[in-house]
C-alpha cells in the first residue's frame, strides 16, 4: 500500500514503529509540485491512520531537502486561480497529523523547503544543511509560514532580516538560533533522526500525542490559556493505563511496558 508513489518514497518499520518518507525529485532538487505535496498529503494521512506507525521521518536527498515551490509550475500562477484554489491552502494539510514527524535535512532548504521543515516537529540537520527564504528575490513573499514559523522560532529581527534579503543560514548557525534541534555529519542525520523517533514510537502513544498537541497549543494561546490547557491534558493522563504502569515501574526500578492504552 505504501508503494503506489511516483514522487515520494514511503518505507515503515513496523517493529520500531517509525516510517520514513523520502522526497524522490532529484532532478528538480526536490521542487515542491501540486502533484507531490498530493503524494505527501495522501502518505501522511495513511500513516497517521496506521497504528503500527508512531513516529515519522521526513528527508530528502543528500544534495537537497527541498529546493522550495516548483517555479516552473508556479510561474504560472494567477492571482484569480491562486485565490479560487486557496494556492498552497491544502499542501500544509498534511502536517496537521497527530504523530510527531522529524525532518533531516541535508543540502537546500529553500523557501517552501524551509516552510516545510518548520512544519515538523523537529529539525535534525546536516552540516552541509542551508537555510534561506528566497522568495523575495523572485518578487514575492514567503506562502507557507517563513514569515511566521520562522519569526517564532529565531526571533523578529533575524527572521526580518532572512526574509528582506533571502541570505542563506548554516546549519550552526540555524542551530545556534534554535530553528535545528541538532546538527550531525551528512551521513548520519538520518540515521540520527530515525534513532530519534524510534525513542518517541517507543513511548506511550497517547502520551506523545497530548505531548504533541500541548507544545503546538503554545503557539497559538497566551501563557494563561497554554498553562491552563496543559494542566488539564496532564489530569487527562491519569485515565491511561500506561500512567499507572509508568508510575509503577519507576517505584518497582523496572522499565516500564506501554500499552498504548
Ligand atoms: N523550482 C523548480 N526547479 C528548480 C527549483 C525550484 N524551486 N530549484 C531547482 N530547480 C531545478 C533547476 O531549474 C535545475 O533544473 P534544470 O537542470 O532542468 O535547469 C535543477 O533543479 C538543478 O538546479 P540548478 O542547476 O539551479 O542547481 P545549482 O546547484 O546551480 O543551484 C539552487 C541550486 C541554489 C538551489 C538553485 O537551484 C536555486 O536557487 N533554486 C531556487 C530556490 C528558490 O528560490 N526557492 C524558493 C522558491 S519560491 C517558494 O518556495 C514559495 C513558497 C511556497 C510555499 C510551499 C509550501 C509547502
Amino acid at each position: 500500500e505504501y508503494c503506489n508513489f511516483a514522487e515520494l518514497m514511503v518505507s515503515v518499520d513496523r517493529d520500531e514503529g517509525t516510517a520514513t518518507v523520502t522526497f524522490a525529485r532529484p532532478k528538480s532538487l526536490n521542487a515542491l509540485c501540486e502533484s507531490m505535496m498530493t503524494e505527501l498529503n495522501r502518505a501522511f494521512k495513511m500513516l497517521d491512520a496506521d497504528d503500527s506507525v508512531r513516529a515519522i521521518v521526513l528527508t530528502g536527498d543528500n544534495v537537497s531537502f527541498a529546493a522550495g515551490a516548483d517555479i516552473k509550475e508556479m510561474a504560472k500562477q494567477t492571482y484569480p486561480e491562486a485565490l479560487r484554489v486557496n494556492f498552497l491552502a491544502h499542501w500544509t494539510d498534511a502536517f496537521k497529523i497527530s504523530k510527531p514527524v522529524i525532518a533531516a535535512v541535508r543540502g537546500h532548504a529553500l523557501g517552501g523547503g524551509c516552510e516545510v521543515a518548520m512544519m515538523c516537529d523537529i529539525i535534525y540537520a546536516s552540516t552541509d544543511a542551508r537555510f534561506a527564504q528566497p522568495e523575495v528575490r523572485l518578487g514575492t513573499i514567503p506562502g507557507a509560514g517563513g514569515t511566521q514559523r520562522l519569526v517564532r522560532a529565531v526571533g523578529k529581527s533575524r527572521a526580518m532580516e532572512l526574509c528582506l534579503t533571502g541570505d542563506v543560514l548554516t546549519a550552526n548557525e540555524a542551530c545556534s538560533l534554535g530553528l535545528v534541534s541538532k546538527v550531525f555529519q551528512p551521513d548520519e542525520v538520518l540515521g540520527a533522526a530515525q534513532k530519534l523517533a524510534r525513542k518517541i514510537a517507543s513511548q506511550s502513544a497517547p502520551v506523545v500525542k497530548l505531548i504533541k498537541e500541548a507544545v503546538n497549543a503554545s503557539q497559538e494561546m497566551s501563557l494563561e490559556a497554554g498553562l491552563a490547557y496543559e494542566r488539564r491534558l496532564f489530569h487527562s493522563t491519569f485515565s491511561l493505563d500506561d500512567q499507572k504502569e509508568g508510575m509503577a515501574a519507576f517505584i518497582e526500578k523496572r522499565p516500564a511496558k506501554f500499552t498504548n492504552q
